[in-house]
């Protein structure tokens, strides 16, 4: 049976964890702590259930069929384009690019933007905070092209150094892609004054959103990035998923990325001419039952309120770094003013991975390592940290359980 999105106003935050079963079960022996949303979020009844319901009476293939569960599904993967389209604000549904997630949503644009854009000495400006797939893409661009990577350096808070990008853009500038949010320090940048500066230098613009999309209302227009990119399975969405949007002037003029069925317009063995965009770049049967699941999570955040999930994920991080400043030994790794949910830290005496382990066998879920950001890792003089990413429905109580945690590994080796 389908449930209905909680209304969150009426029922408060704790009634929303029981959308979530996967939260009420054991670990371990103990009742499980879910602290590893930067990684992946948990999926509400609701989501699963609409992907459980397309699998088992909605399912054909799309965009060929004539016959009427054909046109039923092609309408309901049209109609989550129209909905993410929206939930962004994006102008423009044919602004909208399915891919498999973050990783490729940035390869496309690396690939079919930047092999056709960048030249020998031309400048791709990332950030030292960047996920490895915001930089090893364009580092493989950068060596087909001759193209060089400049990098904005971090400051001993975790916050981007402005002043030195000012002086990192010049003409050369052809590319500025940056992180949202940091999955290793949690640092919130500026992203709207990073894209205008961009902007004046005549720089084309991506925003990794991987890590903003979820814990905030994202307004494409007002930030008025030329790309942003994210994954469906960090929003409450499944995964092999995700979100290329793009300025539809710069979609136009980039040529496809993959070939195969869907995306041309006429082929012959001498040529062929391809399909209009969005349809060039989603070569081959898409993920469309993973649409919909995308879809009908943004049914349900947006029942929630993004402003309410930034509300409450801000207060429990709030509390999360209240409490864990207690601890003797701890030490953070980023401490930006503006943080969101990501709590990264460290001890001298524990290895990170020791702690995750034993956190681990208490039913507690943290991550450990250097989480796809290698440099960042190498700028603090750190291997890795152990990380608490915080959703909505986490509580006080999950908190408190990873204080006790910590505290009773501290024990161990003391
Ligand atoms: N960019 C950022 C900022 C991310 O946090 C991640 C995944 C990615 C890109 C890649 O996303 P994908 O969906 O294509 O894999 N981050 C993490 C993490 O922090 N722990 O596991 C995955």
């Amino acid at each position: 049976m389908e449930q209905a999105a909680v209304n969150i106003s009426k029922a408060g935050f704790d009634e929303i964890r029981k959308d979530f079963p996967v939260l009420s079960q054991q670990v371990n022996g103990h009742p499980l702590v879910y602290l590893d949303n930067a990684a992946s979020s948990q999926m509400p009844v609701q989501v699963a259930d609409r992907i459980d319901r397309y699998h088992r009476f909605e399912h054909s293939n799309v965009h060929r069929g004539i016959h009427t569960l054909s046109q039923k599904a092609t309408d309901y993967y049209e109609a989550a384009r129209k909905k993410i389209q929206v939930f962004i604000n994006a102008a423009d549904e044919h602004e909208i690019i399915y891919t498999t997630g973050t990783t490729d949503s940035i390869n496309l644009v690396a690939n079919s933007y930047g092999l056709t854009n960048f030249s020998e000495g031309d400048e791709v400006i990332l950030t030292e905070m960047e996920h490895h797939a915001n930089i090893v893409p364009w580092q493989m661009a950068a060596q087909k092209t001759g193209a060089i990577i400049k990098v904005i350096p971090v400051t001993d808070s975790g916050e981007l150094d402005i002043e030195a990008y000012k002086k990192l853009l010049s003409p050369r500038t052809k590319m500025v892609s940056v992180i949202h949010i940091s999955n290793a320090l949690g640092t919130v940048n500026p992203v709207k004054e990073i894209v205008d500066l961009a902007h004046e230098a005549g720089a084309v613009t991506l925003i990794d959103g991987a890590q903003s999309i979820p814990h905030q209302n994202i307004d494409i227009q007002d930030i008025d990035t030329d790309f942003y990119v994210f994954s469906a399975h960090k929003m409450c969405g499944p995964t092999g998923f995700g979100i290329l949007y793009g300025k539809k002037h710069l979609l136009d003029a980039m040529p496809p990325y993959r070939g195969g069925g869907d995306m041309i317009d006429k082929v012959t063995f001498e040529e062929t001419t391809y399909n209009e965009v969005p349809f060039r770049f989603e070569a081959g049967t898409p993920p469309i039952a993973a649409s919909i699941g995308l879809s009908e999570a943004i049914d349900y955040l947006s029942a929630i309120g993004m402003d309410a999930i930034e509300a409450r994920e801000s207060e429990l991080v709030e509390y999360a770094e209240a409490e864990l400043r207690k601890i003797d030994g701890l030490r953070f790794i980023g401490e930006a003013e503006n943080r969101a949910s990501v709590l990264s830290f460290v001890f001298d005496h524990i290895h990170a991975s020791d702690l995750g382990t034993i956190l681990d066998k208490q039913g507690i879920a943290v991550r450990t390592g250097h989480h796809c950001a290698q440099p960042i890792m190498r700028r603090f003089n750190v291997p890795a940290t152990t990380r608490a990413s915080l959703a909505f429905y986490n509580n006080r109580d999950d908190i408190d359980r990873l204080i006790e945690g910590i505290n009773y590994t501290k024990s161990f080796f003391e």
